[in-house]
């Protein structure tokens, strides 16, 4: 009897699997299988675009309205057509404002993320300030922000430029659960990360005279545990103060490891693995492939 249910059981499987399959695209069961992937799949063009595919809107967040951190600019895909997106925070470094970082924006939010550009509390603070400011603005852009509805709250990111990238390791370190952490010429007195269990992408530039790689984004990097994902990306030609301006090199990596570990898009990881080859843009390139073990 109950040999014969199960066979019944199995054959009902079986001629529902038949009745399904023609209508079920493979492109489905891959949606199925990663619900947070966004967008068509990326080619070398599409992540080194100006724009990706997604239109963006913008909300300014006074300082008034921001508890724990300056306000800021969130730029988010203005579709609801393909549901909730994961979230990245940006701060700015050490004397800076939101527009030395506000063309991460919409450069990364058209490739479908919230992206919440910041001011800190004073131009001032120190990364382990700015580290507890990008965790408030994250708060604030999950529980409070007009596109609270918009955000999978679970998956999130931290980036930010020098002290702002010093933050983003003291964020990552002292919240676990986020996705990605990019820092970009970050900058910090501490200099080992064992603690982190995010993903981290360090980027550092070649000719950086204010936080040099060999004090700074090098022994952040190494730090890192050896089992984590991880990359350190060296940019070719650049100063401390290259991530203040729209570059490629740092949109198309950023855009790949957020992707690869804020959304689980495994699409990206060909931009990711095999490492990347030094040239005219990539000074030198570090990490671990295959990602995700
Ligand atoms: O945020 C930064 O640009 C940090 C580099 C810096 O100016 O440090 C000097 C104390
Ligand atoms: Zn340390």
């Amino acid at each position: 009897m109950r040999r014969h249910l199960a066979a019944a059981a199995t054959a009902t499987a079986a001629s529902l699997t038949l009745l399904l399959a023609p209508g079920v695209r493979a492109a489905d069961a891959a949606a199925a299988a990663n619900p947070y992937e966004r967008g068509p799949a990326p080619t070398r063009a599409s992540v080194e675009a100006l724009r990706g595919p997604y239109a963006v809107s913008q909300t300014t967040v006074s300082s008034l309205a921001a508890t724990g951190f300056g306000g800021g600019t969130i730029y988010y895909p203005t579709s609801t057509a393909d549901g909730t997106f994961g979230a990245v925070v940006i701060s700015p470094g050490f004397t800076a404002y939101q527009s030395s970082i506000a063309w991460l924006g919409p450069r990364l939010a058209s490739q479908g993320f919230v992206v919440f550009t910041i001011d800190t509390l004073t131009t001032l603070d120190q990364p382990d300030s700015r580290g507890r400011q990008l965790l408030a603005a994250l708060d604030h852009l999950t529980q409070r922000s007009a596109v609270r509805g918009r955000i999978d709250a679970g998956r999130l990111g931290v980036m930010g430029h020098s002290m702002g990238g010093g933050g983003t390791l003291e964020a990552a370190k002292s919240r676990p659960s986020l996705k990605a952490a990019v820092p970009l010429t970050g900058w910090n007195t501490d200099k080992t990360w064992p603690e982190i269990t995010t993903p981290t992408l360090v980027i550092g530039a070649d000719g950086d005279t204010v936080a040099p790689v060999a004090t700074h984004s090098e022994p952040f990097y190494e730090s890192l545990p050896g089992s984590l994902d991880k990359a350190y990306l060296e940019l070719n030609g650049a100063t401390h103060f290259t991530p203040n301006t729209s570059n490629t090199t740092i949109a198309k990596y950023s855009i790949a490891w957020l992707k690869r570990f804020v959304d689980d898009d495994t699409r990206y990881e060909q931009f990711l693995c095999p490492l990347p080859r030094p040239d005219l843009t990539i000074e030198e390139y570090r990490g671990s492939c295959p990602l995700g073990s």
